[in-house]
C-alpha cells in the first residue's frame, strides 16, 4: 500500500521507515513532488495532522498521512506541547529551545514530561486519528547526540538514558511515535 508522509522533518521519515512494515511503500513530500510548505496553524496536535494530511491530501488525491508531536511538561502546565517546534521562537535551533526548557525547569523539582504524537490518516478522503504517548522526565543537562528535537534531555520511564543517546531501535522500544504507528499499522493490516 502506497502512502504519501505529509512532513518535511528529515529524522520523522528516518524514525517512520524504521517502524512501518514491508507492506506499506512511504513516499515522502519530495517523492511527491509537494514542495509547499504545510502549515501549523492549530493550538491541538490533532487539528495540526489533520491540516497537514489535508493539504497532501487536496494536492494528490492519494492516501496519506502525517503526524503532530509535541513534549509536554509537567510543572510548565503542558508546554512546550503543540508549539514544541517553536518553543524558543520560530527560527531558533534544536539547543535553543532545549536550554529554554532546562532554564525554565532550574528550581523545579518536578520534572516529568511526556511525548506526545497524533498521526492523521486519511484514507479514501476519509479521516482517522491515533496517539501514542511515551511517559519519562526532563534530565538536568544535555547528553547524546543521536536523535533529534529534545532527544538530549528526555529520558522515558524504564530507562537510565536519553532518547539522543540511543540507537534508533532502542528509542522505539519506548517512544510515542512508535506506539502512534503501531497502531496505525495494526488499522491498515486488519482490513
Ligand atoms: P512536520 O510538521 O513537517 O512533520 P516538525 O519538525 O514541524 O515536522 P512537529 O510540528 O510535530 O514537527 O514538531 C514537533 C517538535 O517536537 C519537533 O520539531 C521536535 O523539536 C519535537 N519532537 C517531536 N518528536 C520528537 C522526538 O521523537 N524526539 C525529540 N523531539 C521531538
Amino acid at each position: 500500500m502506497k502512502l504519501i508522509f505529509a512532513t518535511n522533518n528529515e529524522h520523522k521519515i528516518q524514525e517512520v521507515r524504521s517502524l512501518l512494515h514491508d507492506a506499506f511503500t512511504l513516499v515522502t513530500l519530495k517523492e511527491a513532488g509537494i514542495m509547499q510548505d504545510i502549515p501549523e496553524p492549530h493550538d491541538t496536535l490533532q487539528a495540526n495532522a489533520l491540516e497537514k494530511a489535508t493539504v497532501v491530501f487536496n494536492l494528490s488525491g492519494e492516501n496519506c498521512f502525517s503526524e503532530d508531536s509535541g513534549l509536554e511538561v509537567d510543572a510548565l502546565g503542558g508546554a512546550p506541547g503543540v508549539y514544541s517546534a517553536r518553543y524558543a521562537g520560530v527560527n531558533a535551533t534544536a539547543a535553543q529551545h532545549i536550554n529554554k526548557l532546562l532554564a525554565a525547569l532550574t528550581q523545579e523539582q518536578n520534572r516529568a514530561a511526556q511525548f506526545r504524537t497524533v498521526i492523521a490518516l486519511i484514507e479514501n478522503g476519509q479521516p482517522v486519528f491515533f496517539e501514542g504517548i511515551c511517559k519519562g522526565y526532563i534530565a538536568k543537562t544535555i547528553s547524546g547526540h543521536r536523535g533529534f528535537g529534545y532527544d538530549p534531555i528526555f529520558i522515558p520511564d524504564g530507562a537510565d538514558r536519553c532518547f539522543a543517546e540511543m540507537e534508533l531501535a532502542e528509542k522505539n522500544k519506548y517512544s510515542h511515535r512508535r506506539k502512534a504507528f503501531d497502531q496505525l499499522k495494526t488499522y491498515l493490516l486488519s482490513r
